[in-house]
């Protein structure tokens, strides 16, 4: 227990170390050189630390102004942020309410052991289960089994007084979620990165591979609309982002930086606008109120006499740097991850890539879609977050930047490589009202609302929605249809092309040259 708890705590949670972990299993399973081993290994945890650094910074600049816009307008709001839907949760065990005979459920790292261990074996025996990705984003892992163990305890009351059942229960549901998800964006994410060997392990798993999914037939429809009408040019909608051939001064878009820069500096001039200067002058970094001479001092976000001009250009211009610092850290890390891995895969785990944050593929494909889907997605939670208000819903839901920002930049950019511009509007934008109404209803209808958060990402407004209501209806028997709808998914995946189905990541080359599929840089 003593040796699992330490595993769990140091190294499942922190994926900088898991990350840095199957590097080095996989260099010494490659019987790489020792000096060969340190460097890949230390280039795969300080990668991964610097993307953590770009993530976070995008996080601390924004979080305040987003928690801000509750107060600003005098709504009694609940902020969907994956953090803050984990603190819910525990505040709802302290409160007595999400408990297992009176007790909180102290049993989570057993069960991200139990569920690791699961997914590996799972994986291990991909033959017969077809599952060929481990989910290696601990971080999020802990936030799901949090909001997991709330829904799953809402809908089967009965496991309340059943603490080793509810484990048994929720090993093998989140184990099964985990894998599946991961499993499921195998394909595109191999197509995505031409071949990286890495697959998706977070939170918008289903939202991005439904997105996809719908994208490839807008896209197959637009080549089909030209084929018949080859001399009429293609409308900028069809086209893919990094495809776009923008006229005159608008080329400096083509520039990921310069583009991020000025979208954000609109978007957020925007916003910062209707908060207003004084409003920031009394809140502090983490968006809370600050009273009497605090107001406007050095801890507000806006100090007295400091310029709203230059805090709105600071604001956007360190998204742009915090997002080249993000793209840095996934290339340098996974250059080793892509390499060290066939150590794994050829031995211990054939047919298996690991399954990563979904910021990993924002250095993939285009880059601008990441910004669109942001924006667009922004755009649908504004929508739904004034519809709520004005639909007098019990609920008010503001969006946290995780959700805004990591869920509708990876739908973007996904569905912007199958249906080009127009999917990375209208996917992200969907998802945008999905993630606000989704939240509202299932934190209203299982009572967190009252404990001020919930996850809030895409499969957890959604998917778990769907779960819980089958749950709920139907009790366990409910439980087991979602058991069985995980286990079917990758054994219809496996169906629609059995030949090629371990190909695609034994051997990516050859499938491509198979399927007759160019990939994003071959020439
Ligand atoms: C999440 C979460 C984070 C971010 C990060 C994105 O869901 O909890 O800290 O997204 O994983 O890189």
């Amino acid at each position: 227990m003593v040796v699992w708890e330490f595993f769990v705590n140091n190294i499942l949670t922190k994926p900088q170390y898991m990350i840095g972990l199957i590097v080095l299993i996989g260099y010494l399973l490659l019987r790489r050189p020792w000096y060969d081993v340190i460097s890949g290994t230390i280039k795969a945890i300080v990668g991964y630390m610097i993307l953590s650094t770009g993530s976070s910074g995008m996080v601390n600049t924004l979080k305040p102004i987003l928690y801000g816009l509750g107060g600003r307008f005098g709504l009694n709001a609940i902020i969907i942020d994956p953090y803050n839907g984990q603190n819910a949760v525990q505040a709802a065990a302290d409160a007595g309410d999400a408990t297992i005979g009176g007790q909180a459920f102290g049993q989570v790292m057993i069960l991200m052991a139990i569920a690791f261990v699961m997914n590996l074996i799972l994986v291990r025996l991909n033959k017969i289960t077809k599952l060929r990705a481990v989910f290696t984003t601990g971080n999020v892992q802990i936030q799901q089994a949090s909001t997991a163990f709330w829904l799953m305890l809402f809908a089967l009351p009965a496991l309340r007084n059943q603490p080793t059942l509810t484990l048994i229960l929720m090993a093998v549901t989140l184990g099964l979620y985990w894998a599946v998800g991961s499993n499921l964006l195998v394909g595109y994410t191999q197509e995505l990165t031409d071949g990286a060997g890495i697959s998706l392990a977070h939170q918008q798993m289903f939202g991005v591979f439904l997105s996809t999914w719908l994208a490839g037939k807008m896209g197959k429809r637009d080549a089909k609309r030209r084929e018949k009408n080859p001399d009429k040019k293609p409308s900028i909608w069809d086209t893919k982002l990094e495809d776009l051939e923008l006229p005159g001064w608008m080329q400096i878009f083509n520039d990921n930086m310069v583009c991020t820069a000025l979208i954000m500096l609109i978007f957020f001039a925007i916003i910062l606008c209707v908060v207003g200067p004084e409003y920031l002058k009394s809140i502090d970094s983490n968006g809370v109120a600050l009273q009497g001479d605090a107001i406007g001092g050095p801890t507000a976000l806006l100090a007295n006499g400091s310029s709203f001009f230059f805090y709105i250009l600071t604001t956007a211009l360190s998204f742009a740097a915090n997002l080249a610092i993000l793209q840095l850290g996934v290339r340098t890390m996974v250059a080793e991850l892509t390499v060290s891995f066939k150590g794994i895969s050829d031995s211990l785990l054939p047919s298996a890539v690991p399954g990563v944050d979904c910021a990993v593929s924002f250095s993939f494909g285009s880059p601008n879609a990441v910004t669109i889907g942001f924006l667009f997605g922004a755009l649908g939670e504004m929508l739904a977050m004034i519809l709520l208000v004005v639909l007098g819903s019990p609920t008010i839901v503001i969006a946290g930047f995780i959700p805004m920002f990591f869920d509708n930049a990876t739908i973007a950019l996904y569905a912007n490589s199958k249906g080009g511009f127009k999917a990375a509007v209208i996917f992200p934008f969907i998802s945008g009202l999905l993630q606000i109404f989704g939240s509202a209803f299932i934190a209203t209808w299982t009572g967190l609302a009252k404990y001020g958060g919930y996850l809030g990402m895409w499969d957890w407004a959604v998917l778990w929605n769907i779960f819980t209501i089958v749950m709920k209806v139907l009790s366990f028997g409910g439980l087991a249809l979602v058991i069985i709808f995980l286990i079917l998914i990758p054994q219809l995946q496996y169906r629609a092309d059995p030949e090629h189905y371990f190909q695609e990541v034994d051997d990516y080359e050859a499938y491509k040259k198979a399927k007759g599929i160019k990939g994003p840089y071959d020439e």
